[in-house]
């Protein structure tokens, strides 16, 4: 018997179908950041990263045109198992030769060959509007700013967004989730905490006056506790961002790096769950801080899958990887991070939620962490494998990454 008709037969003593399981997780679609590529920093302007956020390290070989960022984009989503997405930011719009068009002005024009490149790989497109490193954020400020020139630049660049995300739907075919997130913020103690909001609020009011298709697009808004220069405050607070998608109905997305750090997303997601029909998550690695650490099969982040599945969301949870890592081989990175989400779904598929929850509700709390400890020790290893060999992914990833670096990455 092989090792997976093993594990198989031990799975089915928990009531758990394997073989039912590798054709769900199959289906579930993981959006993949396209910025793990090149240290987020896109093609559209020269500045360096802003934002309140950082990379780290200088690792050889990173992308630096589109054409580079998509060979090893394509080489990375090779050794991924399932369905993926690719997530843009409008940063890395492609200009055409000699073009260049500013933030505010930019469509579809400038994510055609995304589109082309999606669409010859069967994949949707999710986005982000880049509300940083850029010269018109001034004094850390875009959405919420006092200063009506900045305001207006940015509310135009949110609704050209809009725009671009219905054509992303529209040419794919799969609906796309585009998501604000602005770093605007505070170094030290306003003096307002309340006149910011109030304009971050009008202006999100004014980039989704205008129309767009809701089966086709999925506004979604990210929070955040602070920033790095932006300590004491952040205008898109958790408290802020949850209410604005309440009182707009669109969708919230929480990023697990952007909370205190005894505060855990896991256990968010049952009550956004409750009140809203889609929510979105941001998938990282916060150590210390939102330091965007690769992400790992580590304990938050099965318990966030643990939430989606215990509670049968994965159809209204868009899952999507947020880190970003220049120390190591990019590359690695990225397979890393994806399929420790992958792993972490795989491993909460396989648990037996409904005898589980019955022993919460009728308070056998001693059966209940015998059972869960029981389970970290079942032959996960041997299902994972069965599903990367169902899906044609070779276990193995650092070998061909290794050869890829030395036969491309280390020619740049
Ligand atoms: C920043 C947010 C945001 C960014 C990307 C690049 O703290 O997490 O999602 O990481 O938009
Ligand atoms: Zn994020």
């Amino acid at each position: 018997m092989s090792r997976y008709e093993e594990a198989k037969k031990m799975y089915a003593a928990l009531g758990v179908d394997t073989d039912e399981v590798l054709n769900k997780l199959q289906d579930v679609t993981v959006s993949i950041h396209c910025w793990q590529g090149d240290d987020v920093i896109g093609f559209d302007t020269d500045e360096e990263l802003s934002g309140g956020i950082q990379t780290t390290g200088n690792y050889p070989g990173k992308a630096t045109t589109p054409e580079q960022l998509m060979a090893d984009f394509d080489k990375a989503i090779s050794l991924m198992p399932g369905k993926k997405k690719l997530n843009l930011h409008a940063c890395y719009a492609i200009m055409a030769p000699g073009e260049w068009v500013d933030r505010d002005k930019i469509g579809p024009a400038q994510f055609a060959p995304w589109v082309k490149f999606a669409k010859e790989r069967g994949m949707g497109l999710d986005f982000n509007p880049t509300f940083f490193s850029h010269p018109m954020v001034k004094n850390n400020l875009t959405l919420s700013s006092p200063d009506e020139e900045v305001r207006r630049f940015w509310v135009e660049h949110g609704k050209r967004c809009l725009e671009i995300a219905e054509y992303f739907a529209t040419e794919t075919g799969v609906p796309c989730v585009v998501n604000y997130w602005t770093p605007d913020g505070y170094k030290d103690i306003p003096a307002d905490r309340m006149g910011p909001r109030a304009r971050f609020k009008q202006s999100m009011d004014e980039i989704l006056s205008v129309p767009y298709d809701k089966d086709k697009v999925y506004v979604t808004m990210e929070s955040k506790v602070f920033g790095i220069g932006m300590e004491s405050y952040t205008v898109g607070s958790a408290e802020f961002c949850l209410s604005y998608a309440g009182y707009k109905g669109i969708t919230p997305l929480m990023d697990n790096g952007h909370y205190h750090p005894t505060e855990v997303v896991s256990d968010k997601i049952a009550s956004l769950l409750l009140f809203h029909d889609k929510i979105a998550l941001h998938i990282t690695r916060p150590v210390r801080w939102d330091s965007d650490h690769v992400v790992l099969f580590d304990d938050e982040t099965r318990e966030i899958a643990k939430e989606i599945v215990a509670h049968d969301a994965l159809d209204r949870v868009f899952i999507a990887t947020d880190y970003f890592d220049a120390s190591i081989n990019r590359i690695s990175a990225w397979i890393t991070g994806v399929r420790s989400v992958q792993k972490a779904l795989l491993n909460a598929l396989l648990q037996p939620h409904a005898v589980m929850k019955a022993l919460q509700n009728e308070h056998n709390t001693t059966k209940l962490m015998v059972l869960q400890e029981e389970l970290k020790t079942m032959p996960f290893g041997d299902v994972w494998n069965e599903y990367l060999t169902r899906c044609g992914v070779a276990a193995d990833y650092l070998t061909p990454v290794l050869e890829y670096e030395k036969n491309v990455l280390s020619t740049r």
